[in-house]
């Protein structure tokens, strides 16, 4: 396994775990963290073993956004060159559900990450914002597009042009998260949540996510078209006949990945 210095990996029960570990910095998103990150999701992707990764961070803080200090002095053909975004946008190629588990501060690139997973849980104190106004920017890794679409456009103007913060409870009611737990108890459901969704049929899982992410990304039809083509390519899976099959027997399915 690589030496990383910015985050934790683990695996567990079929599960990849990736904790940021930048506590000084509120789990700024450094480059380097950034780098480290898509080079775990990318081996958790390459494992059979593992069905589902799970990215998190600190009780205090998930992440505080892309790390001010290293983009301070950046000039525009610094920011340009910087291979923060293409290494960012690297997370859309990982074909296994991604689920983030959020405490704390969940800001700027923070959010835009947690936003660029599958899913999300969170704990009660989870704060989600796109402050960069404050720092006279807007968001650059999908915190407006992304956002709008999760929580609509009224409440993302205000997020992005007045640093609207949400509580964890407002996020769940606007549709950004999943779940909100006690602080206890977060990070327990968003694995038992991974962990479950490891164990189902890996081919569907890949298509499902795929195709509910089509629907972000692409006009309706051209959504619709593409969920069907998955849909109909299922069935030439041996899992598409044995899930079948095991509804029909009463019997628990055993996936193979074919
Ligand atoms: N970057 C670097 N350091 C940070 C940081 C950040 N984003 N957030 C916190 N820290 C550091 C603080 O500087 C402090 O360090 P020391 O002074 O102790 O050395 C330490 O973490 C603890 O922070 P505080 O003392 O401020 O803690 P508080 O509890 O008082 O406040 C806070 C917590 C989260 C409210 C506050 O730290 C804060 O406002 N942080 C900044 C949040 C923010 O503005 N985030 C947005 C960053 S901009 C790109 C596309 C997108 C992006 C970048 C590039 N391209 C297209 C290339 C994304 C941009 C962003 O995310």
């Amino acid at each position: 396994m690589p030496d990383y210095q910015n985050i934790l990996v683990e695996t567990k029960e079929g599960v990849g775990i990736i904790r940021f570990n930048r506590p000084k910095a509120l789990n700024a998103l450094s480059p380097q963290l950034m780098k480290e990150t898509v080079m775990a999701l990318f081996a958790f992707d390459a494992q059979d073993e593992i069905g589902a990764i799970l990215i998190t961070g600190s009780d205090k803080a998930f992440a505080a956004g892309a790390d001010i200090k290293e983009m301070s002095t950046a000039s525009v053909i610094d920011m340009l060159k910087s291979d923060f975004i293409p290494t960012f946008a690297k997370i859309r190629e990982i074909k296994k559900p991604i689920i983030a588990a959020v405490s704390g501060w969940c800001l700027g690139g923070g959010n835009e990450l947690a936003m660029s997973c599958d899913m999300v849980v969170a704990s009660e104190t989870a704060k989600f914002g796109q402050p960069e106004i404050n720092l006279g920017v807007i968001p650059g890794a999908g915190g407006t597009q992304r956002l709008t679409k999760a929580v609509g456009k009224a409440i993302a103007m205000e997020m992005v042009l007045n640093n609207r913060t949400l509580t964890a409870q407002e996020a769940l009611e606007y549709g950004l998260v999943n779940y909100v737990l006690p602080i206890e108890e977060y990070f327990e459901k968003a694995f038992s949540l991974a962990q479950k969704i490891a164990h189902r049929a890996p081919l569907a899982v890949q298509l499902g996510k795929e195709a509910v992410n089509k629907a972000f990304e692409t006009f309706l039809a051209e959504g619709l078209e593409d969920e069907l083509r998955s849909f109909y390519l299922l069935f030439a899976s041996e899992d598409q006949k044995e899930g079948m099959g095991a509804f029909i027997e009463k019997r628990k399915a055993e996936w193979k990945g074919r």
